[in-house]
């Protein structure tokens, strides 16, 4: 039997500034962290497509690059928050950028937030798990770069998680997982549970009529 095979993805938008977000709707998958955890790189990699532009300096993604992923799915590549070159003004922009973005944001939006696996949660992330809750969204911990780990550190980092996702929210504890777009670890995974996010939106809920090309 034929395997069927994943959407082709497409850029739809990009925006610089708050005026030229597009409106969203139906399942909408952010990719938001601290400037190169590897937000652009994981998404190529789950697109097995070079769409989104890398550099090993951080700050390299500025705009909010929106992608369609099937008729139904649209995946956000978010430029890095806490790249300590940025100047004042660039910052400012920045935090305007965002909170239109995330006021724009449709309900169940999904919002991976990705994190060097060797880095604990800090205030910075805590404090954005925290105002993302506060608006009713879904977020989940994507621990990024785990080639990085050798077996004892791997455990050290499990252990560490564990303890400050579930310290987080106890009722309803944070989830994460280690994922390489170096070795593909936990990449198919991810592409699965991100086309299952998209089926989960009913078809009542339109998406990417404003996000045409
Ligand atoms: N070893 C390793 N390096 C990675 C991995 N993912 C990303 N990188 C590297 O990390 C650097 C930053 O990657 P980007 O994808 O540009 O990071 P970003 O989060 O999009 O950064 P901004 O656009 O600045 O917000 C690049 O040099 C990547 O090659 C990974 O899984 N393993
Ligand atoms: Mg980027």
């Amino acid at each position: 039997m034929k395997k069927k095979q994943a959407p082709l993805p497409q850029i739809v938008t990009t925006s610089y500034l708050p005026d030229q977000l597009p409106p969203m709707r139906g399942a909408t998958a952010l990719f938001l962290g601290r400037s190169n955890a590897g937000k652009s790189t994981l998404l190529n990699a789950i697109f097995k497509k070079d769409l989104a532009r890398v550099s090993k300096f951080p700050g390299k993604t500025r705009s909010v690059n929106f992608y369609r992923w099937g008729p139904k799915l649209t995946l956000v590549d978010v430029p890095g928050y806490g790249f300590a070159q940025r100047s004042r003004e660039e910052r400012d922009s920045w935090q305007i950028l965002m909170e239109r973005f995330f006021d724009l944001l449709p309900e169940g939006a999904l919002c991976l937030l990705l994190m060097d696996c060797k880095r604990d949660l800090e205030d910075e992330e805590v404090g954005l798990i925290e105002a993302l809750w506060d608006r009713g969204l879904n977020v989940e911990l994507l621990l990024t770069k785990a080639d990085h780990l050798n077996q004892s550190d791997r455990e050290a980092r499990k252990r560490a998680l564990d303890r400050q996702c579930a310290a987080s929210k106890p009722e309803n504890p944070l989830t994460w997982r280690f994922v390489s777009a170096k070795t593909g670890e936990g990449i198919d995974a991810l592409r699965r549970h991100l086309l299952h996010y998209g089926k989960e939106i009913p078809i009542s809920a339109p998406n990417h009529d404003s996000l045409r090309p």
